[in-house]
């Protein structure tokens, strides 16, 4: 007997009920035992890429959508039953304004407000949106886009660092520092704000995971707004397993899904070494498959980043490659 149940919204298979709409045809499972298909071409993904490397003070990570897709993103996507548009990649403007505490914010705004319109578009197709990096900054263009979609959403953000810094905090004025902040209304106000009307995340429901270098004030401003922490001394001490459930629980309950925002230097570098900012003593490969995994698993997932890879700082695509299997393992490739 096989029923495959899918969620518009999400795009995922899913064991629930709330977000399906029974279509012409459709037979309940539970009280007919007639083979039927239901609705597989609704499980689109729309694979975006930003060439994005203003946010960051190493160049190169801009060629991070194109090291992902030729380690053959949509090919896996495909396989496991998805419908992949290739939307193709947002492209920076080559000049723009800059300022000591806020670098090549025209660029990176101007991208952010870009990538919010794909996305929300995206969203209204009821499709799901992977946005392929690109400098973190671009975070802040999805994740406004998902947020003012759903109007409440969780997040999940898997780092080395805290993203957490604004124009005031920041010692670098590296925007890809920043996004986290900005979608949760604590600035720099714009990158998300395009006159929109930007629908602020509550920070009751963020959690930052894999954390072990994050700046002072940074720390003070995480602290005073109330983001969930799992330092990478904690997923020693607990192990991911129950990180997760602890991070869904934040993430999950009380909102409408939760967007992901991996960053690659979440790992450690020996695993992933095409990264511009790394971080020694990261999460292990499998401990970054677990936790990817377990939001699949919960179909909670509305949306995802996947971004900092750097291929000219790769070894033979080494990062490319799992960047591509964590996406594909985040929306249910399952291991057994
Ligand atoms: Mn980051």
């Amino acid at each position: 007997m096989l029923y495959i149940l899918v969620c518009r919204r999400s795009a995922l298979p899913c064991s629930g009920w709330e977000n399906f709409r029974p279509r012409q045809g459709y037979k309940n499972p539970l009280q007919d035992s007639e083979l039927e298909v239901i609705s597989t071409m609704e499980r689109i993904v729309d694979l975006v890429g930003v060439q994005m490397d203003f946010g960051a003070s190493k160049r190169g990570v801009s060629m991070g959508p194109a090291a992902i897709r030729y380690a053959g993103l949509s090919e896996g996507l495909e396989h496991m039953g998805f419908q992949v548009e290739n939307l193709g990649d947002i492209v920076p403007l080559l000049k723009g304004d800059t300022k000591p505490t806020l670098r090549n914010y025209e660029q990176v705004v101007d991208v952010n407000r870009r990538l919010y319109h794909t996305v929300y578009q995206s969203l209204e197709h009821g499709h799901f949106p992977v946005v392929l990096g690109g400098d973190h900054s671009i975070a802040a263009g999805s994740i406004s886009a998902v947020s003012k979609f759903y109007g409440s959403i969780g997040i999940i953000w898997v780092d080395a660092h805290g993203d957490w810094n604004n124009e005031a905090s920041s010692q670098t004025g590296n925007m890809h520092g920043m996004p986290f902040s900005a979608v949760c209304g604590y600035g720099p106000d714009c990158m998300v704000d395009f006159g929109q009307g930007p629908v602020y995340v509550d920070v009751a429901h963020c959690v930052q995971i894999g954390g072990r270098d994050i700046d002072t004030q940074e720390r003070i401003r995480m602290k005073e707004a109330g983001v969930t922490i799992f330092p990478i001394d904690m997923i020693d001490e607990l192990g991911m397993a129950e990180v997760m459930r602890r991070a869904m629980a934040v993430a999950g309950e009380g909102t409408r899904g939760i967007h992901l925002s991996f960053d690659v230097d979440a790992i450690t570098p020996e695993a992933a070494p095409g990264t511009g900012t790394v971080v020694h003593s990261g999460l292990t490969t499998r401990e970054a498959f677990l936790a990817v995994e377990t939001i699949a698993r919960s179909q909670k997932l509305l949306s995802m980043d996947m971004v900092e890879v750097n291929p000219i700082l790769d070894e033979r695509n080494k990062t490319g490659i799992l960047a591509s299997e964590l996406v594909q393992s985040a929306l249910g490739k399952v291991v057994f």
